[in-house]
C-alpha cells in the first residue's frame, strides 16, 4: 500500500503567494491594471470593501489598495472562489506526494481488483493542448478517481506519441533537431495537463521517441520478421516528389498530399509490408465480443471487407474467334448474374492487358494507362466521378453460354482488389450500368424482384429471382432460383467444369510499413553488400538508435534522409562480419502507438517488453492483472487505423506468448467533437441591406456578414437581429480552427475560471459521446455552482474578502431530510459515473447544493460525503474542502460514499387528520414525523387550518404513520401551539 503523508506542511492559504502572469485577455481581464498602467487622464477608482466581500477574492493579490482605471473596471471580473490559490497548491501536493502513483512490483496488492483506464495518448504538437483534449481526459480521470475510491488498483497513465512529420518539417524549415522540438512540446503538454489536475501516474510517463521505448517497437518488428509477417515487396506507392516520400492512402486527398497539397503519383517501389491480411478473419471475428461503439466495429468490418464469391475464368479469343490459352480470371460476388455479363473489364495495371490489346487499340490503351496511373484508388472508385475506359479490341468467351463479349480497360476497376478484372453486369451493377450507357454496351436483365418497379432505366442491384439464365450448350440452367441458390449452383458448376473456384476476398491490404523520413524508429535490419540479403540485427543490439543528423531535407531521389548518415549506414553484419548497409527507411507514425498500452504496465523494464507477472498473474482462478485495458477513450478518427493496427500487433504478441488476452481494449469510448462557439451570419443583398435568411433561396447570391453575439436575440426557434427582429440569421457552429478564429485555449479558461470549472464544464456540455458546441457563458454556470458549493461549506468571506480556514460544518446529527437528500445524490452520482453519463451526475450535485442552501445547519456527516462525491469532478476544490474539514491527507483513497437504501425509500405517508373525531383532511408526513411536527403541518394546511385557527387544543392523539386526532376545547379563543 501507499504511504500517504504530507510532504508540504499544511499552511493557511494566505501565506502562499501566487502570481498570475497570463492575463492577456480580450474582453475579460483580471486586474489588468497591474500590467497596463491606467491611461493618464482617467480617474482612479478603488473597489469597495463591500463588493470585495461579496465576491470573496483575497485582498493581497487582488485590487486592495491599488487603483484601477475606469475602463478596466467594467471588464474586471471577480472570482467566485480562490481557485487560483487552491489549484496550484494541490497540484504541488499531488506531485510531491506522488499521490497517484500506481503501486509497482511487490508493493501491489493483487487481491484487489484492477482498473486500467487509458486515454489515446497525444501527439505533442507545437500548438499545445486544445479544449478537445480535456474532454476525454476528464472523463477518464473521473473514472480513475472513482475506481480508486472504490478500492481498485487503478492504472491511469499518460505518454507521448511523439514521432511524426510536423517535428521533422519544422526541422527542415528551421534546422532545429526534432528531438529538441519534441522535448519542448512534451514539456508544454505535461505542464498543461498537470494544470488540469489529472490523476496520471507520472512515474510511468513514456515517449515513443525514447530509445528505451522504441527498443521494444524494434523488437516487435524482429518478431514479425521471424514469423514472416514483415516482408519486402515491390508495390505501387503514393510517391510525392515534392515531399520526397511515399504517403499512406489516407495521406492523399484528391491526388495531392494532405499536407502541403503537392501532387502525388503512383509508382512501384520496394517497401516493407506487414502481413495484416493474415489476421483478417481473426480481426473480424473477435470484434463481436468487444464493448465498442457499434459504428467503429462496423467501420472495421467494412475496412476488412470480407466478401464471398467466386473466381471465374473467361477464355480470351483470337482475332478469328478461336479460344487461346490466355485466360482472364474475374472475381465476382454475384455469380448468379453470370448470364447477364455483357463485357469484361481489366484494370489499367492488369498484367495481361498489353498482351491482349489489338494493334489498332495499342496507343489508346497505353495513353489511358498513363492517365490512370496519376489517380489515387479513391479518385478512381468515387461513385459520382464519371466513368471512363477504352476498348482493348479483343474479346473473351463467357463459359456458361459461349457468348463472345468485349474486353475493356477502365480505371473503376482496381488492380489491387480481387483479380484486377471483372465480369460486368450492367443490368445489376450501378457502375457497370453507367459505363454501358456511356459506351453503348448491351444490358441484359437476369434478376427480377417485386421491389423492382420495372424501371429499366436503373440497374437493379438487389437479390431476387433469376431469369433469362439458361444455356443448352453448357447445360446450366438457373432460371427461377433465388439469387443465393443460383450463385451456389453457378459456383458448383464452374468448380465441376474447371472454370473457376469459390473465393473469399478481403478489402484489407497489407500494411505499408516504411517511410522515407528521419523522425521515426529505425528498422533494425541490414542488407549484405554482396547479395543484398536481409539480416535482422541481433536483439541484444537493440535499440538501434537514430543517428544524429544536421540536414533533414529529403534527398528527393526516394532515398530516405537517413542515407545521409553515411558512417551509420555503412556497417558490418554482426554474426558474419560481412560488410553491409543499414536500412534507411523508418517506421510509420502508427508503429509506436500499436503497443504503448502494454508498456504502461511495466514502463521501465529493460529486459522485457512487459513482465508477464504484471501483464497477467496466474493465481487461483486464473485472475488477470493489468491486461486488458478496461476503458479506452479517444477520438473517432482512430476507428480504423490505430485501433486496427494495435489489434493486429496484439494478436501477434498473443501468438508468441507475450500477452495473455486476444484483444487489447475491452471497452472503447469515442468522445464527441467540441465545435467552436456558435457564429451568427446575416445575409446582405447587393445594396448592402440585410435580408432575412428565410427569404433567401440561393445563399450564394448574397454576401454573408458575421454578427457579434451581443447584437443577436432569439425569436422562437431561430435567431434574429436585436435591432431588427424581422431579419433572421444563420446560426452555425464550426470545427475549431485557426482560420476561423474560434479556437479556445484551455490555458485561458484555466486562468479565468480554474481547472475545476473547465473539467466540470466539459463534462456538463452534454453526453460524452456527442458533438457539442463551446459556449463560454456555459462555463459561467458551472463556475457559479462551484462558487456556491464553496461558500455553502466554507461560509461567507471575511471582511477582507478572504475565507477562514475552517468550514461551517457542525458536529451534529443530520436530519432525516438531509440524509435523504445526500443519499439520493450519492445514488445518482454513482450510477451516472458508472454509466459514463457525467453531465447528469453534475446535475444531481447541483440539485443537492440548492437544497442544502435551505438548511440552517450543515452537519459534517452530510458535507463530507458530498465533498467526496464532488472530488472526481472537481478534485482541487474537493481536496481543499476536505483539508478544511480537518483531514490531514488526500481524499483520493477515501472510500467512495455508498448510498444507503434505507434513505432512498420514499417514506412519506398520507396521514388522516381528525378533528373532534371527524376526518377533516390529510397531510403528507414522514413516517418518523413527531407529534409536534405533524400538528404543526396540520395547522399550516389550508383546509385543516380552518378548523384549528383560533381554537385551543384540549388533547392530541397521535399514532405515528396512522392518524392524528385533535380534540379541541369547546369555546377557546387562542391557539395553543404553533
Ligand atoms: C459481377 C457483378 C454483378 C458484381 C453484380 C456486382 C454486382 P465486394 O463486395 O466489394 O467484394 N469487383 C471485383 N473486383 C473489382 C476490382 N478490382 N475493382 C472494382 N470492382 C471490382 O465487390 C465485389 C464486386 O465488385 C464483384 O462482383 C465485381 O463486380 C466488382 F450485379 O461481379 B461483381
Amino acid at each position: 500500500m501507499i504511504q500517504i503523508q504530507w510532504l508540504l506542511p499544511p499552511q493557511p492559504l494566505t501565506s502562499i503567494h501566487h502570481h498570475h502572469h497570463h492575463h492577456h485577455r480580450r474582453s475579460v481581464v483580471f486586474f489588468s491594471h497591474r500590467r497596463s498602467p491606467p491611461p493618464k487622464h482617467s480617474s482612479p477608482v478603488t473597489f469597495s470593501n463591500a463588493s470585495r466581500k461579496y465576491f470573496g477574492f483575497r485582498a493581497c493579490n487582488c485590487v486592495s489598495s491599488e487603483s484601477i482605471s475606469e475602463e478596466s473596471k467594467e471588464v474586471v471580473k471577480v472570482r467566485q472562489y480562490p481557485f487560483h490559490e487552491i489549484e496550484p497548491r494541490w497540484q504541488k501536493f499531488w506531485d510531491a506526494n506522488r499521490t497517484f502513483r500506481t503501486p509497482d512490483d511487490d508493493e501491489i496488492d493483487t487481491s484487489k481488483p484492477k482498473f486500467y483506464v487509458l486515454d489515446m495518448f497525444p501527439y505533442p504538437s507545437g500548438a499545445g493542448l486544445h479544449v478537445g483534449h480535456p474532454l476525454g481526459y476528464t472523463a477518464t480521470d473521473i473514472l480513475a478517481r472513482f475506481k480508486r475510491m472504490q478500492g481498485f488498483n487503478v492504472l491511469h497513465p499518460m505518454g507521448w506519441d511523439a514521432f511524426g512529420l510536423p517535428a521533422e518539417q519544422y526541422a527542415i524549415e528551421t534546422g532545429t533537431h526534432p528531438k529538441i522540438t519534441t522535448i519542448r512540446n512534451i514539456d508544454r503538454f505535461r505542464t498543461q495537463l498537470k494544470s488540469l489536475g489529472f490523476s496520471f501516474d507520472w512515474d510511468r510517463e513514456i515517449s515513443t521517441t525514447e530509445p528505451d521505448y522504441y527498443k521494444w517497437t524494434q523488437w516487435i518488428f524482429l518478431q514479425l520478421l521471424k514469423k514472416g509477417l514483415a516482408y519486402q515487396a515491390e508495390v505501387p506507392v503514393n510517391w510525392c516528389p515534392a515531399l520526397g516520400t511515399v504517403l499512406a492512402n489516407e495521406e492523399v486527398v484528391d491526388g495531392v498530399s494532405e499536407r502541403g497539397g503537392h501532387p502525388v503519383i503512383r509508382k512501384p517501389m520496394r517497401q516493407w509490408m506487414l502481413k495484416i491480411t493474415a489476421f483478417a478473419d481473426r480481426l473480424l471475428e473477435d470484434l463481436d465480443d468487444l464493448d465498442w461503439p457499434e459504428s467503429i466495429k462496423e467501420m472495421q468490418r467494412n475496412w476488412i471487407g470480407k466478401s464471398e464469391g467466386a473466381e471465374v475464368e473467361f477464355c480470351v479469343l483470337s482475332r478469328d474467334g478461336q479460344d487461346t490459352d490466355k485466360k482472364i480470371i474475374v472475381y465476382t460476388t454475384r455469380p448468379d448474374t453470370i448470364f447477364g455479363v455483357t463485357y469484361l473489364v481489366l484494370a489499367p495495371e492488369h498484367s495481361l492487358l498489353l498482351s491482349v490489346v489489338s494493334e489498332t487499340q495499342q496507343n489508346i490503351v497505353e495513353e489511358y494507362k498513363e492517365v490512370a496511373s496519376r489517380k489515387s484508388d479513391l479518385e478512381r472508385t468515387e461513385l459520382q466521378k464519371e466513368k471512363s475506359g477504352v476498348f482493348s479490341g479483343c474479346y473473351a468467351r463467357n463459359p456458361v453460354n459461349g457468348e463472345a463479349i468485349p474486353i475493356w480497360v477502365a480505371d473503376y476497376v482496381l488492380g489491387s482488389y480481387g483479380t484486377g478484372a471483372i465480369m460486368a453486369v450492367p443490368a445489376h451493377d450501378t457502375r457497370d450500368h453507367e459505363f454501358a450507357l456511356k459506351y453503348n454496351i448491351p444490358i441484359h436483365w437476369v434478376v427480377t424482384s417485386d421491389e423492382r418497379s420495372d424501371d429499366f432505366e436503373k440497374p437493379y442491384a438487389g437479390e431476387g429471382d433469376v431469369i433469362n439464365s439458361s444455356s443448352s450448350t453448357s447445360g446450366l440452367n438457373i432460371n427461377g432460383l433465388r439469387s443465393k441458390e443460383a450463385a451456389a449452383k453457378v459456383i458448383e458448376w464452374v468448380e465441376r467444369t474447371g472454370n473457376g473456384n469459390r473465393k473469399v476476398n478481403y478489402k484489407l491490404r497489407d500494411w505499408l510499413f516504411a517511410r522515407q523520413r528521419y523522425w521515426g524508429e529505425p528498422i533494425p535490419v541490414v542488407f549484405l553488400d554482396d547479395n543484398g540479403e536481409i539480416v535482422p540485427i541481433p536483439e541484444t543490439e537493440l535499440p538501434l538508435t537514430l543517428p544524429e543528423l544536421d540536414d533533414f531535407t529529403p534527398t528527393g531521389t526516394g532515398d530516405p534522409p537517413l542515407s545521409k548518415a553515411v558512417s551509420w549506414v555503412k556497417t558490418v553484419e554482426s554474426s558474419s562480419g560481412k560488410p553491409s548497409r543499414r536500412e534507411t527507411n523508418t517506421m510509420p507514425q502508427w508503429a509506436g502507438s500499436c503497443w504503448y498500452y502494454l508498456r504502461f504496465m511495466d514502463p521501465k523494464n529493460s529486459t522485457q517488453l512487459v513482465d508477464k507477472k504484471k501483464e497477467n498473474i496466474f493465481i487461483v482462478g486464473n485472475c488477470r492483472y493489468w491486461s486488458p485495458v478496461d476503458v479506452y477513450v479517444g477520438g473517432a478518427e482512430h476507428a480504423v487505423l490505430h485501433l486496427l493496427y494495435s489489434r493486429f500487433w496484439h494478436k501477434v504478441l498473443y501468438d508468441i506468448g507475450v500477452v495473455s488476452t486476444k484483444e487489447p481494449f475491452k471497452c472503447v469510448i469515442n468522445q464527441g467533437i467540441i465545435l467552436g462557439e456558435v457564429q451568427y451570419m446575416a445575409c446582405k443583398d447587393q445594396n448592402g441591406n440585410f435580408v432575412s435568411a428565410d427569404s433567401v433561396d440561393v445563399l450564394g447570391e448574397y454576401k454573408q456578414e458575421r454578427i457579434p453575439e451581443e447584437e443577436v436575440t432569439k425569436s422562437g426557434s431561430s435567431f434574429v437581429l436585436k435591432d431588427n427582429p424581422s431579419i433572421r440569421l444563420i446560426a452555425r457552429a464550426h470545427k475549431m480552427s485557426k482560420s476561423r478564429g474560434n479556437v479556445i485555449n484551455p490555458d485561458d479558461v484555466v486562468s479565468e475560471y480554474g481547472a475545476d470549472s473547465l473539467r466540470l464544464y466539459e463534462m456538463f456540455m452534454g453526453p460524452l459521446r456527442d458533438s457539442k458546441t463551446w459556449n463560454t457563458s456555459g462555463i459561467e454556470g458551472v463556475y457559479r455552482f462551484l462558487g456556491r458549493s464553496w461558500r455553502l461549506i466554507v461560509g461567507s468571506p471575511l471582511s477582507d474578502g478572504t475565507y477562514g480556514n475552517q468550514t461551517v460544518a457542525v458536529d451534529e446529527n443530520p436530519s432525516l431530510e438531509q440524509l435523504k437528500s445526500l443519499h439520493r445524490c450519492i445514488e445518482k452520482v454513482t450510477d451516472e459515473i458508472e454509466a459514463t453519463r457525467f453531465n447528469t451526475g453534475i446535475s444531481a450535485m447541483m440539485e443537492f447544493v440548492n437544497i442544502a442552501y435551505k438548511w440552517e445547519k450543515l452537519p459534517k456527516s452530510i458535507v463530507e460525503p458530498f465533498v467526496l462525491l464532488l472530488s472526481p469532478y472537481a478534485p482541487h476544490m474537493a481536496e481543499e474542502l476536505w483539508f478544511r474539514l480537518g483531514h490531514s491527507t488526500t481524499l483520493a483513497y477515501e472510500p467512495f460514499p455508498k448510498a444507503n437504501p434505507a434513505y432512498l425509500k420514499d417514506t412519506t405517508v398520507t396521514l388522516p387528520v381528525q378533528i373532534n373525531g371527524r376526518t377533516r383532511g390529510t397531510i403528507q408526513v414522514e413516517v418518523t414525523c413527531t407529534e409536534d411536527d405533524a400538528f404543526k403541518l396540520a395547522s399550516l394546511d389550508e383546509k385543516l387550518s380552518k378548523y384549528l385557527d383560533g381554537k385551543t387544543v384540549k388533547k392530541r392523539i397521535y399514532v405515528s404513520g396512522k392518524i392524528l386526532n385533535v380534540i379541541l376545547e369547546r369555546e377557546s379563543t387562542k391557539v395553543v401551539s404553533r
